[in-house]
């Protein structure tokens, strides 16, 4: 097949994960075509049957606000038609779906035809949904795409919620590469941050407030009281001042390093022993199962779809947003002795082939047939 793929270019996980399609679908024969507004993170270097395509806008003296939306759906009618596309996946309602509507209908006129998979992450029907203003179009976009995905059952029910929709939403979880075993830790990359005795804890996100990176100093404050530790918060966004003051003012600068952005968070995530996803709302929790397919536990909060991914008492802990003690004694628990992290780390890591990439993937394209059928 011939696939067009719309997609967020940057760290976020709905780009991840619409790249991470991409780059697999490709390998098993398909033409991928990347429609979006510069090169996405995770796409790499050359690859056999991957195309990148720019949106590009130009900066009209006469507008205020550029319009994205229109230049991507001039671009996807122009790739669908000159690439000769079988398919559209757009990942995220607002502005890809309602530009892939446009996209299509344009196409029909001129007699062709095309269909529409719109993939929901969260943050569009989660948050930016809940504001009416947005409302008629997200709906309208559901009720026309010809078939919607949402990555976990929580959103599923959360769209169903806020929005008037009768459309079926199929749940196509999110996915991992996966592994049998762990990475061997590389120890001197390691010892860079960490003494061989002290534990790493690790944080990665945008560093949004819905993230609650805060939570995450806080936890590792009172764990490091208990047991000597460092913390490493990969990612960087608009939290990222206040939580450096908030480490001088728990005085833990020595103990927290800020990576900042981190293209391949994998070696990150090796020299790890716990992950930290204190989130307020979260339609999947990526950057979890990422952590669990490296074999390690995660301390949660229990919102959203995040108890869909991390299981309570068995591939790490889940607790209520913001109640930080737990989350605490919770890790603490993880890290008392090597037997109980291992056991933890061994769950994660089986839990995480539930979400096998190679199986996920076939989902996606099963769906994307019964379309052209
Ligand atoms: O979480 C973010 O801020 C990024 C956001 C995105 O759109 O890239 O992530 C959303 O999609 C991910 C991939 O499906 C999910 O794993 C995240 O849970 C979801 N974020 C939220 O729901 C807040």
């Amino acid at each position: 097949m011939k696939i067009g793929i719309v997609l967020y270019p940057t760290f976020g996980g709905s780009g991840v994960v619409a790249t991470e399609l991409g780059k697999s679908l490709a390998k098993k024969g398909h033409e991928i075509h990347f429609i979006t507004y510069s090169q996405p993170v995770r796409l790499g270097s050359f690859q056999e049957n991957i195309f990148y395509h720019e949106v590009r806008v130009s900066d009209y003296p006469l507008f205020d606000y550029e319009p994205y939306e229109t230049v991507l759906a001039s671009k996807m009618v122009d790739v669908v038609k000159h690439e000769t596309l079988d398919i559209l996946h757009v990942h995220y309602a607002i502005p890809h779906a309602s530009a892939a509507f446009m996209a299509r209908e344009i196409l029909k006129s001129q007699g062709i035809l095309i269909p529409f998979v719109t993939t929901l992450h969260g943050t569009d029907i989660t948050l930016v949904g809940k504001d009416a203003s947005f409302e008629p179009v997200i709906t309208f976009c559901l009720n026309e795409s010809d078939a919607v995905t949402a990555v976990s059952e929580s959103l599923k029910r959360d769209t169903y919620e806020h929005f008037r929709t009768t459309r079926e939403i199929v749940v196509i979880p999110n996915f991992v590469p996966v592994r049998k075993k762990r990475n061997d830790v590389n120890r001197d990359v390691r010892r860079r941050y960490a003494k061989d005795d002290e534990p790493i804890l690790c944080h990665i996100s945008n560093f949004r407030k819905v993230k609650r990176v805060e939570d995450v100093l806080h936890i590792f404050s009172a764990v490091n009281k208990k047991i000597k530790s460092r913390v490493l918060l990969v990612g960087d966004g608009p939290e990222r001042y206040r939580l450096e003051e908030l480490c001088r003012e728990l005085n833990l600068c020595d103990r927290v390093k800020f990576l900042g952005k981190v293209r391949d968070t994998q070696h990150v995530l090796e020299i790890s022993d716990l992950f930290i996803l204190p989130s307020e709302t979260e339609s999947f929790g990526l950057a979890a199962l990422e952590a669990m397919a490296m074999g390690v536990p995660v301390i949660s909060s229990n919102t959203g779809g995040i108890p869909e991914v991390n299981i309570d008492r068995e591939t790490g802990f889940t607790s209520n947003v913001g109640d930080v003690e737990d989350m605490a004694k919770n890790a603490l628990h993880i890290l008392k002795d090597k037997e109980t992290h291992d056991a933890f780390r061994h769950r994660a890591l089986e839990r995480s082939q539930l979400f096998d990439v190679e199986q996920i993937v076939q989902q996606y394209e099963e769906l994307y047939l019964k379309l052209l059928k």
